[in-house]
């Protein structure tokens, strides 16, 4: 049995020296240039970073630490975070100690639930979930540790402990999200024999005879955690952090970073393009209707959600592995259908219309219906369950950041007059 903290404690010491040699011997190497279209437009593409918890290569889609997605989608959530920063997956005994070390960590101080509480009823459930983490700020560990005078090469231990404080919390916090913005009633205790996404399935408090919903949950836990590190969330997280922000306010950067319709609100933007197809045919239209409406859209202007992807040029594996679960648990449900005829019809429409540089589904294309179906039928809460899960995936590069001495991030913008200076208008 090895614990988290010895399992990357026995690793740091390789890292650092790793990244020092490297540095030494080829810090001077070239590995990408930018473009004048690059500059321009968000940086795609640019090589500027180094993340090693995930890659997402265009042809294939997401490798957490070397193994692809398809091949983790069984694997508890927790496990994924163990593997995420010490690029191992865990043993029995490793996995037990995580969980315990999780609960022990998950309690939640009354005035988060005053504040909840206090909020107007018409406060958006992303909006409610990320002032909770800032008001769990107060007791970072990492600033205490800081502010008393800590050398830099024990800064990813506190960062470890606020992570797994933080982590700890989050299905309490957003499972409380859920009931005190929809009106379910109090906040659900945790049963203490659940695991971290099983008890998240809990405390939502939803219907779940057969334990298919928890199944659901923790599937999209496994699967949202984390996308290499260039995508919004886990970007803006990694900024923010190496300013030496602690890690409430970097994952609280992150998740309003996701709460942009081109990211993570894409999930709740997808289940109402969705049921406004239900809604405009009285239930599952033909194809023929489905393709006219998917070109009306496109002619007005707006973006097909859950389409497209900045890096991916194929389906997105994790779409795939939410459409087999859909295709097993729900194929007659009407708003699955819908998202089953979707991506069997839009990519050809996206191509033929020439814009997309990806036609395929991305993560966020299924999600809605499958959450629909076991009764989340709120849309605007489903990029608080992407939150839960992608504070994963930001928080193991912030430990590894930490570990390794990441300084503080500050590319060099250059104006338009100088572009037309130095390449020509
Ligand atoms: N429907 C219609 N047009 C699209 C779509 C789409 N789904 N995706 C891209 N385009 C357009 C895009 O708006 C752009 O148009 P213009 O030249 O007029 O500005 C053109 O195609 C080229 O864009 P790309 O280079 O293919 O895409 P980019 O890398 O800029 O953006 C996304 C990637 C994901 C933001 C974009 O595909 C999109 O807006 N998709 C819909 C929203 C969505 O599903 N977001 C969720 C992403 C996944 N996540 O979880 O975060
Ligand atoms: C993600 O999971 O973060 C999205 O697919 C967006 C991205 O990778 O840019």
């Amino acid at each position: 049995m090895t614990t988290l903290h010895e399992a990357l404690a026995s690793k740091v010491p390789a890292m650092r020296d790793g990244v020092k040699k490297i540095m030494q011997t080829n810090g001077d190497t070239v590995i990408g240039e930018v473009t004048v279209a690059q500059a321009f437009g968000g940086m795609r593409g640019v090589k500027s970073m180094v993340c090693d918890t995930s890659v997402v290569d265009p042809d294939k889609g997401l490798t957490i630490r070397g193994l692809p997605i398809a091949d983790l989608k069984q694997k508890l959530p927790e496990e994924i975070f163990y593997l995420l920063v010490t690029g191992d997956l865990p043993d029995e005994e490793s996995l037990k100690s995580l969980q315990a070390d999780l609960v022990a960590r998950r309690e939640i101080p009354g005035y988060v639930w005053k504040v909840l509480y206090d909020l107007p009823k018409d406060t958006h459930p992303m909006q409610m979930f990320d002032t909770a983490i800032l008001i769990l700020e107060r007791d970072s560990v990492f600033r205490k540790r800081y502010t008393e005078g800590m050398r830099r090469e024990d800064y990813w231990e506190p960062a470890l402990e606020d992570s797994l404080r933080l982590i700890a919390k989050l299905p309490g916090l957003a499972a409380g999200v859920y009931r005190i913005r929809f009106d379910k009633g109090k906040p659900i205790p945790a049963d203490p024999e659940l695991d971290w996404g099983g008890s998240y399935a809990q405390m939502l408090g939803l219907p779940d005879p057969k334990g298919t919903f928890a199944e659901l949950v923790r599937l999209y836990l496994t699967l949202h955690s984390d996308h290499e590190g260039g995508n919004v969330s886990a970007n803006t997280c990694h900024i923010v952090a190496s300013s030496l922000a602690d890690p409430y306010y970097a994952v609280s950067a992150g998740l309003s970073g996701l709460a942009g319709p081109l990211h993570g609100l894409a999930s709740q933007e997808c289940l109402r393009f969705v049921l406004s197809i239900r809604d405009e045919f009285g239930g599952v239209p033909t194809e023929d209707q489905m393709k006219k409406f998917v070109w009306s859209t496109l002619e007005k202007g707006l973006v097909i959600p859950g389409y497209g992807h900045a890096v991916l040029r194929v389906t997105d594996p994790r779409f795939a592995a939410l459409h087999e679960f859909g295709c097993r648990v729900c194929p007659d449900d009407p708003v699955f259908k819908i998202v089953d005829m979707g991506y069997r019809l839009i990519p050809d429409i996206l191509k033929e219309q020439g814009k997309a540089k990806s036609p395929y589904p991305n993560v966020d294309s299924g999600t809605g219906a499958l959450l629909h179906h076991f009764g989340v039928t709120e849309i605007s809460y489903y990029t608080v369950m992407f939150g839960v899960s992608r504070a994963l995936g930001m928080l193991s590069q912030l430990i590894f950041n930490r570990a390794i001495g990441t300084p503080i991030t500050r590319p060099k913008s250059v104006s338009s007059a100088w572009i037309k200076a130095n390449v020509g208008s």
